[in-house]
């Protein structure tokens, strides 16, 4: 038997994203985590999917999200923040729920500190989005309702 697919998408984002247009526009913008809200939710519903918008800047939070989002979304659009750089937890969360995650940075990653070029996440995302700027996260939805329709 064949379970269908939820019209409902997850986007998570990591720490400090709730300080986005505050500072630092010259590398993330000027768009507040709200503006980004709303674009995700106009992006999804065009195509009838409705958004389930969380951040925070606790590890064990995401986790909890992404456990959590198991059978109930069609996938996640994931900016894990800077626990890209260190958290094999979260690779392993998505490992775990066998859900689509499109991994999205605003900021070309690669173009800044060496650090920020290796990520955990991008191994298990079907999907990596950068340098995008906020589009990135309207791209993604845009792929994971790609991939749901496949
Ligand atoms: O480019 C991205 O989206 C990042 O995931 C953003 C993270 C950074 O650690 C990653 O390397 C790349 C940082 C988010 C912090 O966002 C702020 C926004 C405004 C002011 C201060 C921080």
């Amino acid at each position: 038997m064949s379970e269908k697919t939820p019209a409902r998408i997850l986007v998570l984002n990591g720490p400090n994203l709730n300080l986005l247009g505050t500072r630092e526009p010259e590398v993330y913008g000027h768009e507040t985590l709200a503006d980004v809200e709303e674009l995700c939710r106009t992006a999804a519903a065009g195509a009838g999917y409705e958004v389930e918008f969380l951040q925070s800047n606790h590890e064990g939070v995401l986790l909890d999200a992404i456990h959590a989002a198991r059978g109930q979304v069609a996938g996640i659009v994931f900016n894990p923040g800077a626990f890209t750089h260190t958290s094999v937890a979260l690779a392993d969360a998505i490992s775990g729920v066998q859900l689509p995650v499109v991994e999205v940075h605003i900021s070309n990653v690669h173009r800044r500190e060496a650090f920020r070029h290796h990520s955990y996440i991008s191994p298990v995302a079907a999907s990596i989005i950068v340098g995008a700027g906020v589009n990135g996260y309207v791209l993604g939805i845009q792929q994971l309702i790609h991939l749901a329709g496949k």
